[in-house]
């Protein structure tokens, strides 16, 4: 296998473009596409305060890292969620977050949920729901909660996150097999800023999972390669075993399920209800001050008040 561009041995075969590349090419080829990604759905640009939300994973660093290549000013946060059922996951997390913004110059802030606020996420899901539930509905809601807060606090214009391709395919899918239209309606890879919510952008959403991993691994970042120990057997997985089992058979699967998808929402197939969004950024938390649908304290707020 020869990479295209100079001959050389490839390092990877990327069978849904067509194209192998050797590691000099592939680490050009990649930061390209993300580029060009960034551009055509206008992302941010260099003049952007980009918050980069970091879970220590590969794509959040190799999504880091290469922002920081094509010189966009970003800043760093990891939220310490206090995860530690045998493998001390959260705490490997921050620390390999920290090692890259170390190594790298950057700045990184640490929200820690214990310290900050009191609970973490396994001790909040206990009390909340008797740890009956997983905790993924809580931690999803406080992680977006403190990213919005972050940003707003900090006067970024857009907050971004290393959700790859197979993230997406995973989510359009399960979607797609409930109708959840509100949430077909949002899947768009950028959402704009509303009254009190920073914008959000996920530039890594056509880059397949595969591409991020070789990418890392070229780049030598060193990053946590195991999964939230809560992750384990969720339905999201197992929609991703089922579109990469299509995949094998079908190269550029994945791809073209989610661009297409998104030429549908392009084309209006999706309404989204605009009134809705205005009614919620109507109500302000007392509490904390961020929008909410009820006029009393907002779902977080509420969360540590039950
Ligand atoms: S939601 Fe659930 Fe993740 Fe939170 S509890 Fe772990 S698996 S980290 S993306
Ligand atoms: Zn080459
Ligand atoms: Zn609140």
């Amino acid at each position: 296998m020869r990479c295209r561009k100079c001959g050389e041995k490839a390092v990877i075969n990327m069978r849904q473009h067509r194209l192998s590349l050797c590691s000099q090419h592939y680490l050009e080829w990649l930061p390209n596409q993300v580029q060009r990604f960034i551009e055509k759905y206008c992302m941010f640009n260099l003049n952007d305060r980009v918050l980069v939300a970091v879970s220590g994973g590969k794509d959040s660093l190799a999504l880091w890292d290469i922002l920081h290549r094509l010189k966009y000013q970003t800043e760093g946060v990891h939220i310490d969620l206090g995860i530690d059922e045998g493998i001390a996951y959260s705490d490997v997390s921050r620390q390999t977050a920290e090692q890259f913004a170390n190594d790298n110059n950057l700045t990184l802030k640490v929200v820690n949920l214990d310290s900050d606020f009191g609970e973490t996420i396994p001790e909040i899901n206990r009390r909340t729901h008797r740890g009956r539930m997983k905790p993924c509905s809580v931690c999803g809601l406080v992680k977006r909660h403190i990213l919005n807060d972050f940003a707003q606090q900090g006067d970024f214009d857009v907050i971004v996150t290393g959700h790859n391709l197979d993230d997406e395919a995973a989510i359009l899918f399960a979607n797609t097999l409930n109708w959840s239209l509100e949430l077909l309606a949002r899947g768009y890879p950028v959402l704009p800023a509303k009254p009190g919510f920073t914008k959000k952008a996920k530039p890594f959403s056509r880059i397949y999972e595969r591409e991020s991993a070789a990418y890392a691994v070229l780049r030598e970042i060193s990053y946590v390669n195991y999964e939230c120990p809560f992750s384990i057997d969720s339905k999201q997985l197992h929609y991703k075993t089922i579109l990469n089992e299509w995949e094998d058979e079908n190269p550029g699967m994945k791809l073209r399920f989610y661009l297409h998808y998104l030429q549908a929402l392009n084309k209006g197939a999706f309404p989204w209800e605009q009134d809705k969004d205005e009614e919620i950024a109507s109500q302000l938390c007392p509490r904390c001050g961020q929008p909410t649908t009820t006029g009393g304290p907002c779902a977080f707020c509420h969360l540590f008040e039950i």
